[in-house]
């Protein structure tokens, strides 16, 4: 595969930003070589600058449920941006993403757009606390809520691809507050509500992780959580950044049949542009500034570029089959990962919730964070590289998830089951 104008980018890319990038995982650090560098995307396919194409699996890491410069999505940002980029003022535009998102998520009764999910979360966390009157809060290992200080502790996602567990440069004092129970495993949190008496603001939660690669929620996990933070007087935050849209119209919380307090979102309410939300109960989001104490603020937050696009995509998700089409695609993926392992004789543990999934180099099921840290990360490199060098592109870590979108073909899945064919059997043992 010729990657030389990547090759050319990455090298100046590597002299202006760390890691000649501005995501960590995007440098292929857990894989190794040389990432390509993209150029366009149209549907479920990519190419990059040396005119290679890929059927992508990594949707922009999950918010391009609709593919690639889907034309309704195209044709509402270029409508909006026609009209202005940026007020700093209250538009309808806003209003109407707010009354889609809490129309799907009848928890949210009151909500606030901001830029990104890492913004989602933290104020979220800020808000929980200023509600709740106490400071501490529990989360999971290999959770990940964006690299906000008090939440990049035991973190997984590019920390985890990256054998970093909790990131420099968060102050002790401040990672104390911040404690770490195990996931799908309710009685490390019922352990540190007892070691924190009345301690704990919330929980905060991937109701199906997303970031450890895809590890849904044990049954009766998200139940349990809900009731140990009734029972303890504290706050159960969702954080539905991937599984929001993701999972179904309705998040996971509709898919569970929990209801959180707060919940966190961002990728695909963006529909591909930079956007975040966070909103729950009423009187716990009056608690935000002009109507509380609690300060939260942002100039490009409710952007109308960024609205239209969610706008946009969250009405095509709206209308009927949708999700049932998603699942339909994701039943592939998966199917196609299985026989290739059970031709291959390759042992692989597929996690799957609709259409996003992980295939796992592991023999035993992926249940929490030492499950999944037990996979052969090196076998999942030699995999991805087999996989890219013949045209299909996931995610450059065993920790992350694939996603389908409505724009893969049965015919994009079967080329993509036959390369993971391909991709197990020339680096078997
Ligand atoms: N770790 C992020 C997704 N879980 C990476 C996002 C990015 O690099 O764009």
């Amino acid at each position: 595969m010729n990657l030389s104008r990547s090759e050319e980018l990455f090298e100046k890319s590597l002299k202006l930003m760390p890691g000649g990038v501005n995501s960590p995982v995007r440098s292929f650090g857990a894989v190794g070589g040389i990432p390509p560098f993209l150029a366009r995307g149209q549907g479920a396919h990519v190419w990059d600058v040396d005119g290679n194409e890929y059927v992508d699996f990594l949707g922009s890491w999950g918010p391009l449920i609709l593919g690639h410069a889907n034309p309704i999505v195209v044709e509402a940002v270029q409508k909006a941006a026609a009209d202005g980029t940026s007020f700093g003022a209250p538009t309808e535009k806003e209003l109407q993403l707010a009354e889609l998102i809490t129309n799907a998520l009848p928890s949210i009764e009151m909500m606030r757009l901001v830029s990104s999910g890492t913004e989602a979360t933290m104020s979220a966390v800020r808000m929980a606390r200023s509600y709740v009157g106490r400071s501490k809060i529990i989360k999971f290992n290999g959770n990940y809520h964006g690299h906000a200080d008090g939440l990049l502790v035991k973190a997984g996602s590019g920390l985890a691809t990256h054998g970093v567990p909790t990131s420099a440069g968060v102050p002790q004092s401040y990672a104390a507050e911040t404690l770490v129970a195990e996931y799908n495993d309710i009685s490390s949190v019922l352990e540190l509500f007892a070691a924190n008496i009345n301690q704990v603001a919330a929980i905060i939660v991937e109701p199906v992780a997303g970031n450890m690669g895809i590890v849904p929620p044990n049954p009766g996990f998200l139940e349990a959580l809900r009731k140990v933070t009734r029972d303890e007087g504290a706050l159960l935050i969702f954080d539905e950044v991937i599984s929001g849209f993701r999972v179904g119209l309705h998040g996971a919380q509709g898919l569970y049949g929990v209801t959180p307090d707060l919940t966190c979102l961002g990728k695909i309410i963006g529909g591909g542009l930079p956007v975040g939300a966070y909103g729950g109960r009423e009187e716990i989001m009056r608690m935000a500034a002009p109507l509380g104490p609690t300060y939260q603020a942002g100039t490009l937050s409710g952007n109308p570029l960024a609205v239209s696009a969610g706008i946009a995509c969250l009405t095509e998700l709206g209308r009927p089959g949708i999700y049932e089409r998603l699942d339909a695609l994701g039943v592939l993926a998966e199917q196609g990962v299985r026989s290739a392992a059970d031709a291959t004789g390759t042992q692989v543990t597929v996690n799957r919730v609709g259409s996003a999934f992980t295939a796992f180099f592991a023999q035993s099921p992926i249940r929490d964070w030492s499950e999944a840290a037990g996979a052969d990360t090196e076998r999942y490199a030699r995999y991805f590289h087999c996989l890219l060098e013949q045209g299909v592109y996931t995610a450059p870590s065993q920790f992350e998830a694939g996603f389908v979108s409505l724009a893969h073909t049965d015919a994009d899945l079967d080329f993509a089951a036959d390369k993971i064919r391909v991709a197990l059997e020339s680096q078997r043992d």
